[in-house]
């Protein structure tokens, strides 16, 4: 029996509906949200100290150079929401700018990750009231009632959302998602969200294809979780990772690709690739001003500020609702 309360147990049930719908299409595909198990949130942490990811690096420099006009949009005794259990030093950067913050509320689907993150914050920021909230954020889902409300001690609230997550969205999934951020925060409210920016091919294929192999062992780690965790017998060593451009959706997809034909089983069912087939695994969109200007507005936001780097590798939207 399933036990409701057993959110291990009903993410594995998930796994393995998402995986065995996933890899049954036409157009074999499987779910970005999987390849952070452990191995692979580790994978990416190394990913992030590759010379060729310039995101992580870049953004972290243009929120450290624009802490004090970040801090200024949030404005005094500001609710921070994030999305995301918290992105270690880019939540601190801000955190730290900020003007006598009311209370930050990091919102994640990993109860385990949410509390670590939430220790490390209070401990770094002793005086800071935190309340963490376990929600699948890309879902519709309510705040907390008892949460401060702009006024009497609190000043407005402010969504922060950095890393340019957004981009694993597609259009639809970006703006509801920044739809539901305008609910949050409510009619004085704001929002920093990191973005990618579109740029020539090289640099973005490097990035997503590492020259150590580090984004390809990340890949790859999703079908060994399959094996470890829905005890299958997919043939790894068979696969290659591949980083494509696609121009029509302006995003870097990553693919495993088969290099011979294979064939393996799930729970019973069995699955073949032929020889050059791929599973699709991630879209990493990459926005210009003009998309970023178009998905704000059809979210209900205005970019106030648009922070960017030097070479417009990356960029930082300062959003308040319009
Ligand atoms: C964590 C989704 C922002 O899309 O750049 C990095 C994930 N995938 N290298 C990204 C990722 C391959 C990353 N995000």
């Amino acid at each position: 029996m399933l036990d409701r309360t057993d959110t291990k147990a009903l993410q594995r049930e998930a796994f393995r509906r998402d995986v065995i719908a996933g890899l049954s299409k036409v157009g074999k595909t499987l779910p970005a949200r999987w390849l952070y198990d452990d191995r692979g949130s580790e994978l990416f942490e190394e990913i992030t100290r590759a010379p060729e990811y310039y995101p992580t690096r870049t953004e972290t420099a243009i929120l450290t150079d624009n802490a004090q006009a970040i801090a200024g949009l949030f404005g005094e005794r500001a609710v921070v929401l994030e999305y995301g259990a918290g992105a270690g030093i880019k939540t601190e950067i801000v955190l730290a700018a900020l003007a006598r913050p009311r209370l930050y509320v990091p919102i994640d689907i990993s109860g385990d990750f949410l509390k670590t993150s939430a220790e490390r914050i209070r401990t770094r920021f002793p005086g800071l009231a935190v309340e963490p909230v376990t929600a699948d954020f890309t879902e519709d889902f309510e705040l907390p009632g008892d949460l401060p409300k702009p006024g009497r001690g609190a000043g407005r609230r402010g969504g922060f959302f950095p890393g340019s997550t957004i981009g694993n969205l597609d259009r639809g999934e970006a703006t509801a998602f920044l739809k539901r951020v305008g609910r949050h925060v409510g009619p004085d409210g704001v929002a920093v969200i990191g973005c990618d920016l579109k740029k020539d091919i090289a640099t973005l294929v490097a990035a997503y294809d590492d020259a150590v192999g580090v984004t390809a062992a990340f890949n790859l780690n999703i079908l060994r979780r399959i094996n470890r965790e829905l005890s299958a017998d997919i043939p790894v060593d068979d696969f290659v990772h591949e980083a494509r451009w696609n121009a029509e959706s302006s995003a870097i997809e990553m693919h495993l690709v088969a290099k011979a034909p294979v064939q393996f089983a799930i729970d019973g069912r069995e699955f073949r690739l032929d020889r050059g087939e791929t599973i699709h695994t991630e879209n990493s969109r990459k926005y210009d001003v003009d998309s970023l200007s178009a998905l704000a507005e059809a979210a209900g936001w205005r970019i106030e500020t648009l922070w960017t780097d030097e070479r417009k590798l990356f960029a930082v939207m300062g959003l308040v609702v319009r």
